[in-house]
């Protein structure tokens, strides 16, 4: 993987759940087709993840299966590094350095921080607070050019180029600004039940929320549900928020325009449309189903690939964070 020409990739995703549809249309899917043109570090963020409650064998468990997950969908931890955050200490230092050239303010102003806030009223810790910051460091670790990432983690890549930057000027060039790397179609995959909200793998409503593991007559069930409008004509407009996000995954999953699915259903109601959606879905995942069972039968290759993978992971960040400490005007030799 070590080829110096390829430009660099880094993301990250969190082992909260099993990842949904949105997970995977606006961020994973891209993440094995990356792995040819660039040389990509993804990791399973268990660091961020216990911003938030969590049961520790439920994490540890959930962490596992993040792995096989991000292989299942075409990760090849042989052309790439992926592996766990908390095995690469480096994020942990890196976060203290770079909280120092963190304002207060532009933390204040993250919008995810305040949606969790407002979610967990009783755990606003400063974990919470400062996420992005060890998210940047993830970033900046790597010297990555590029973020594949949804919509709703621009906020916090703005403000990870914000703190590489003033650290730049205060103690001369050190970290690489990245650019995010954001799907024209997909970046925000709306709830089913609420097509007003994100969907999200810690919502609390089941059927709003595709999971990339359900089987088929479950995700046909909840497209079937899917919360649409009363113009009953399957076509892309504003404040058809319902079907224009169905027409967005269904167009992802098959690779049809808008206009061809809008022919495709001329004439149709809603309820084939749902149908064709949930079935779609249903069969482009299949597979993944079928690879992550294999994956975890097998235990001991996924723990040889993430031990691979924190040592690659290691070998890479030690140096930039090296540069980091020099540059702070730490002792370092
Ligand atoms: P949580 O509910 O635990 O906050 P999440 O479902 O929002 O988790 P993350 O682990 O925070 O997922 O995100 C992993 C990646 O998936 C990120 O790049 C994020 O932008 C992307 N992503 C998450 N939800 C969606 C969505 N609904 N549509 C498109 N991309 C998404
Ligand atoms: N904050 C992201 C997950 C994440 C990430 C990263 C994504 C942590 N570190 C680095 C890209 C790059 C999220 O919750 N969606």
């Amino acid at each position: 993987m070590e080829n110096t020409e390829k430009k660099i990739i880094f993301s990250g995703i969190q082992p909260t759940g099993t990842f949904t549809l949105g997970n995977y249309i606006g961020a994973i899917s891209n993440w094995a087709k990356l792995q040819e043109e660039y040389n990509c570090i993804y990791s399973i963020v268990d660091m961020h993840a216990i911003t938030v409650k969590q049961e520790p064998a439920k994490l540890r468990q959930h962490t596992i299966e993040a792995y096989a997950l991000i292989m299942a969908c075409g990760v090849d931890p042989n052309k790439s590094i992926a592996f766990i955050q908390s095995h690469n200490t480096n994020h942990a230092e890196a976060n203290w350095i770079l909280s120092c050239s963190t304002q207060f303010g532009e933390l204040s102003r993250m919008t995810q921080f305040k949606a969790k806030s407002e979610k967990h009223p009783d755990d606003i810790n400063a974990g919470l607070f400062t996420y992005p910051v060890l998210m940047a460091g993830d970033i900046l670790l790597y010297n990555a050019d590029l973020v594949p990432i949804g919509a709703d983690q621009k906020q916090h890549l703005e403000l990870a180029r914000n703190v590489a930057q003033r650290f730049n000027q205060k103690y001369s060039e050190t970290f690489k600004i990245p650019e995010p790397y954001i799907p024209d179609v997909g970046a925000r995959v709306m709830s089913l039940a609420d097509p007003t909200k994100k969907m999200s793998k810690s919502d609390e409503n089941q059927n709003g929320c595709i999971y990339i593991l359900d089987d088929k007559d479950t995700i046909v069930r909840k497209f079937k549900k899917a919360v649409t409008d009363s113009e009953a004509k399957v076509r892309y407009a504003q404040g058809k928020d319902g079907i224009n996000n169905l027409m967005t995954i269904y167009s992802v999953v098959t690779g049809k325009s808008f206009d061809e699915i809008e022919r495709e259903f001329d004439g149709k109601g809603y309820g084939d449309f749902k149908v064709a959606v949930g079935e779609a879905v249903a069969d482009h995942l299949e597979p993944v189903r079928t690879k992550f069972a294999e994956y975890m039968s097998d235990k001991a290759y996924i723990k040889e690939c993430y031990t691979k993978g924190a040592e690659a992971a290691r070998r890479i960040s030690s140096k930039v964070l090296r540069k980091a400490y020099k540059k702070v005007g730490f002792v370092i030799d």
